[in-house]
């Protein structure tokens, strides 16, 4: 039976599954890789000296994972630098947060050669590989230069940027080349697929056909989009657990005769922190009669902080909820309890279900699984409101919920009054919508559609004689 390789900056111990510290991503690929059998590379987490590139195996059952370490100097040039000081800004429109460094661009080209060994050295013929995210982009054309031929199919977690930035890209035309080594392309919302298809028009006068097939450099690729999800019966047998009650009752019990709005979100500047703790000081200027009839609790998972930007955030974070505490907190009520303490996913469900409404706010994100989570742990009898980023690529798909932009602290202040006096009657309506929305397409649909679009595609990439993607 044909394996699957599942390829990505990091592998998770999906060896201790069961783990209620694993993200929804990670046993999804756990998931995949246990019925169809197969390996999963990625960085070991270590920085070495030299990082000799040699994958580590650790196999049970029918998965094997492959780790390996890299040099504290491409930890520092391909992760902390092109990874999250390039690519990750760039693509998420912060130009004024974007390095453009050459050593970068070096390091991350090197890694990915090094994953490309490492994948050959082991790849058999019908093997089936499917590589994630932004930190490895060039890899299927690294694979093809070394002479793998096999069907390989990449996603994009984050969103693709709008032309005009992205053209900022020293060699943006190679990075958009080196996507031709993949067969398969996947984009989280439609948005992103016109934005990366606008690249052909604009740029290269190439146009994808009705279906997405693009022919280029000698090879056809197709590029469609495919929104993430989340198991959500998986949140719902989470939040009927222990310990998702007992962190319910601690909640409720804390917040007695209080709603609680929350927020849960990597440190991250794309999720919008700062602007949501703007407009709930707006909400709290705006209607001081509110002030003490509700707490905003924000769960900030720290993230990168190798990187000063990160750094930088995290602590305007804790003076701007200082601030908001200091000016509005009264002996029996502190407005925003803000954390940086990481929960398990069980824990996470409790909390989830204990609050009256979520903020989601990104100022752009690739899609949100929070918004997903926060509304399959609901109680279907007295479900709390979503308030959603228009933003985030999970607005494409949620609309029934009230939609806000996180720039307009007016209107998020309105919104969060409005997910405060909801009835009951409008909440049940839209919770059901969104339930039904993320039902239909599941993380299970999401992987199985990706994997049946990437082994039917034919033999469309049969490389013509004469090698013309060469190097
Ligand atoms: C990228 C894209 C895209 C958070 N705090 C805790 C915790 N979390 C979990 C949440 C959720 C995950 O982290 C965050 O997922 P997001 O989707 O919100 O965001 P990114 O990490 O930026 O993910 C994003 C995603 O990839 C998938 O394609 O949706 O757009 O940026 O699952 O629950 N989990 C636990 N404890 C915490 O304290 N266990």
């Amino acid at each position: 039976m044909p394996r699957l390789i599942v390829v990505s900056n990091r592998v998770a111990d999906i060896h201790s599954t069961g783990s209620a510290s694993s993200g929804g991503l990670a046993m999804a690929m756990a998931g995949a890789l246990k019925e169809e059998g197969g390996v999963w590379l990625g960085w070991s987490g270590n920085a070495t000296d030299n990082g000799d590139g040699e994958p580590e195996f650790s196999t049970r059952d029918n998965v094997t994972l492959a780790r390996i370490d890299l040099s504290r100097q491409h930890v520092e040039e391909y992760y902390n630098g092109y990874a999250n000081r390039t690519l990750w800004p760039l693509f998420h429109h912060r130009t004024d947060l974007t390095a453009y460094e050459q050593s970068f661009r070096d390091s991350y080209l090197d890694v990915n050669r090094t994953f490309a060994r490492a994948i050959r050295s082991f790849v058999k013929p019908d093997d089936v590989i499917w590589v994630q995210d932004y930190h490895l982009i060039p890899l299927g054309r690294e694979l093809r230069a070394l002479g793998v031929d096999n069907r390989i199919g990449f996603f994009l977690h984050i969103p693709w940027p709008a032309r005009e930035l992205f053209v900022t890209l020293p060699q943006h035309a190679d990075l958009v080349w080196s996507l031709f080594g993949y067969d398969l392309v996947g984009f989280q919302t439609d948005k992103d697929l016109a934005a990366f298809r606008d690249y052909f028009h604009t740029e290269l006068n190439a146009h994808p056909n009705e279906e997405g097939l693009i022919d280029m450099f000698g090879r056809r690729l197709l590029a469609k989009s495919y929104p993430i999800s989340i198991n959500p019966s998986e949140m719902v047998d989470l939040s009927q657990t222990e310990e998702a009650s007992s962190s319910y009752r601690r909640i409720r019990k804390v917040n007695a005769g209080r709603k609680i709005l929350l927020g849960v979100d990597r440190i991250d500047y794309s999720k919008g922190l700062l602007h949501k703790f703007a407009a709930y000081n707006r909400f709290l200027e705006e209607f001081p009669d509110r002030r003490g009839t509700a707490t905003l609790l924000q769960i900030g998972q720290p993230s990168r902080d190798l990187v000063a930007e990160y750094q930088d955030l995290g602590e305007d974070l804790i003076a701007e909820a200082g601030r908001i505490n200091g000016r509005f907190g009264r002996l029996d009520w502190t407005p925003l309890s803000y954390h940086t303490q990481s929960y398990g996913r069980d824990a996470l469900a409790g909390i989830y279900r204990a609050a009256h409404a979520c903020l989601v706010t990104p100022l752009r994100d690739g899609m949100n699984l929070v918004a997903k989570e926060f509304v399959a742990a609901q109680d279907p009898d007295d479900p709390g409101v979503l308030l959603l980023s228009r933003f985030a690529g999970a607005a494409e798909q949620m609309t029934e919920a009230l939609l806000i932009n996180p720039h307009d602290k007016e209107q998020c202040a309105d919104a969060i009054a409005q997910a405060l006096d909801m009835p009951r009657a409008e909440r049940i309506e839209r919770w059901k919508a969104l339930d039904e929305t993320i039902s239909r397409s599941s993380l299970s649909a999401w992987k199985e559609q990706f994997m049946t679009d990437l082994r039917n595609l034919g033999d469309v990439n049969t490389p013509p004689s004469g090698n013309v993607f060469a190097f």
